[in-house]
């Protein structure tokens, strides 16, 4: 059973306790452990069978053994119970957007509705509005996100960017309106997580209603639903939901807080407050004892009350980090503009839409000192490819460009297919003339782990293969990382000095956060690249940079925060030429 089944089963667990009414903390714990589950570079159910779930976060022994009846039998034995209990219908109802077990249940209970269809009817013929809580507004939202379930978009997460690109309009247009304080983006994008399912802004303002007026007028929201003093729950072109809350500014720092979440850091937050006689809030926070609240305009000053220093959002997720913010360990994270260079992107040699020129324009405006042209290689499966002689005729290009270019190391390049058996694209004379070699599966991946973990290992023992290229070859939403013995790679990186990319294409962030934090744990050296097709995309490596510093990654763990004589200084190809030179005769 792969990961990703194993993870749908408890998250429809999660739903089903919730719609059964269990407490909170019961239907979190199954989430929070379906999360993990889903991320988990290595095979759970070979974990589980082995006895050694519980390493995996958020899986403790009750969770542990459901996993061991899920592979046994095919089901977990309380899902089969639940199921029994509430029609299927009525789970895919809780999926919808706008809705959510607690709601799909109170129509349940009050109109028996127990399909999507019989939700449609109820909808369609008004009944819907006469339960309390739903209105004319919510019938027309339900028919809606049953025509968006119609066309395969239900349930939909998007991207970061996606989010990202939304939140910072929405941000950047209410910070002009007079009178408003402070407007900051919170939640999954805030914490630059790989998907979002809505975004969270937080604001203060003199004029609440004025903010609302400004949120409706602009050109990406498509309608606003629910709004007030206290915020306003919005709806863009794009389906995406924007959910908006004012405070005053006194408490900005405790609706941002909360809002920011993960639900899982502010539990914990939560429970280390209560050990200290205190109850953390989106209000503020409460000394019981005392009877008085304190109410925080900035984060800072909630995080200094529990006895921690700030911890970055992109390290708000359960992972240790109350534990570091209180021993004073937090990581100093990478930030985008310590990269001095980007190693691998494309050109219209391959399937890129611009020259090397222009790409070596773009690195520079971006203030890079290098850049590495690395077009795929022959056998890559799509688009133009680069036969032998055309990567000659490139590498002499690139250094025509290199000497005309001031400033900019240019790096004649390659993406080399790694063949079936492990074998690369190229001879190795013609390899030998390249200055960096990325090593990338894009053919025959559909594998069993021990050859495919082999045939990548293979290629990790070439003396000239510098890094690996998204290295698990996931899509996200899309496509399953590849079946890899993930250690494995890992132990061999180490053991050959190949580095491991974090590639920043927003589909990909692969690395992901989980396999990038291991790998830098265990004494891995990583690199952030664009993989950019054209000049636009170089900025996308600020989301390999998220990545990196949701896996805790600091300037060090990553290696193209140094200069390039530093980096190639520290290339297995550099270390290699070190030993033999100073070998004894
Ligand atoms: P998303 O929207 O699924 O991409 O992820 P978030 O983290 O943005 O989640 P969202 O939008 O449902 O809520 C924003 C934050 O608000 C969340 O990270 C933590 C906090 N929050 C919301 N509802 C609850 C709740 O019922 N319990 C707790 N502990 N926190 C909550
Ligand atoms: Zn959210």
């Amino acid at each position: 059973m792969r990961n990703a089944e194993i993870a749908d089963a408890f998250a429809e667990l999660a739903d089903l306790y919730e719609l059964d009414g269990a407490i909170v903390h019961r239907v979190l714990a199954y989430r929070n452990a379906a999360t993990a589950i889903r991320s988990s570079g290595r095979s759970v159910a070979e974990l589980a069978q082995a006895g050694r779930a519980e390493e995996l976060p958020g899986v403790g022994k009750t969770i542990a053994e459901k996993i061991v009846d899920l592979l046994d039998t095919g089901e977990v034995p309380a899902a089969k119970r639940l199921k029994e209990k509430f029609p299927a219908g009525l789970v895919e109802i809780t999926r919808l957007p706008g809705f959510g077990p607690k709601r799909a249940r109170k129509l349940y209970d009050e109109l028996g509705i127990a399909s999507l269809d019989e939700l449609r009817r109820a909808a369609e013929t008004h009944v819907l509005r006469a339960v309390p809580g739903f209105g004319r507004k919510a019938e027309e939202n339900v028919l809606a996100a049953l025509e968006a379930a119609d066309n395969g978009q239900g349930g939909r997460r998007a991207l970061l960017p996606e989010a990202l690109g939304i939140g910072e309009e929405i941000v950047a247009a209410l910070r002009e309106v007079p009178g408003s304080d402070r407007v900051e983006i919170a939640g999954s994008a805030r914490r630059r997580a790989e998907t979002c399912k809505d975004v969270d802004i937080v604001a203060s303002a003199a004029d609440p209603a004025a903010l609302v007026d400004a949120l409706s007028s602009l050109r990406v929201i498509a309608e606003v639903g629910t709004s007030g003093e206290a915020g306003a729950r919005a709806l863009t072109h794009s389906g995406m939901t924007v959910e908006l809350r004012i405070v005053s500014p006194s408490s900005f720092g405790n609706l941002l807080q909360h809002l920011t979440g993960s639900g899982r850091h502010n539990e914990l937050v939560r429970t280390e407050a209560v050990r200290r006689g205190l109850h953390v809030s989106e209000y503020g926070v409460s000394d019981d004892a005392a009877g008085t609240t304190h109410a925080c305009a900035t984060e800072e000053e909630i995080y200094a009350l529990v006895g921690m220093s700030y911890i970055e959002p992109e390290l708000r997720e359960g992972r240790g980090e109350l534990e570091a913010a209180r021993g004073g360990t937090l990581p100093q994270l990478v930030r985008v503009e310590e990269l001095r260079g980007d190693l691998h992107c494309h050109t219209v040699a391959s399937d890129g839409r611009n020259t090397i020129e222009q790409m070596a324009a773009a690195a520079l405006a971006r203030g890079y000192e290098y850049l590495a042209i690395t077009d795929h290689s022959a056998t890559h499966g799509f688009g133009n490819h680069v036969s032998p002689d055309e990567l000659r005729r490139q590498i002499e290009r690139v250094r025509e460009v290199d000497a005309q270019v001031e400033g900019l190391t240019l790096l004649a390049g390659s993406e080399v297919n790694v063949l079936p058996d492990g074998s690369l694209d190229y001879d190795d004379a013609l390899l030998a003339e390249l200055d960096w070699i990325v090593a990338s599966l894009h053919t025959s991946f559909r594998m069993g782990e021990r050859e495919l973990t082999a045939r990548m290992i293979h290629a990790m023992e070439h003396p000239l293969v510098d890094l690996i290229g998204h290295p698990t070859g996931r899509l996200i939403e899309r496509r399953e990382p590849y079946a890899l013995a993930f250690e494995r790679i890992v132990e061999a990186a180490v053991r050959t000095g190949t580095l491991l990319e974090i590639n920043a294409n927003p589909d990909r962030r692969d690395l992901n956060e989980h396999n990038a934090r291991l790998a830098a744990e265990s004494g891995a050296m990583l690199l952030i690249d664009s993989d950019a097709h054209g000049v636009n995309t170089l900025a996308n490596i600020r989301y390999g940079v998220d990545t990196a510093r949701r896996a805790w990654l600091t300037r060090e763990h990553v290696a193209n925060t140094r200069s390039w004589p530093e980096l190639d200084a520290l290339r297995k190809r550099s270390r290699a030429q070190a030993s033999a030179t100073t070998r004894p005769c």
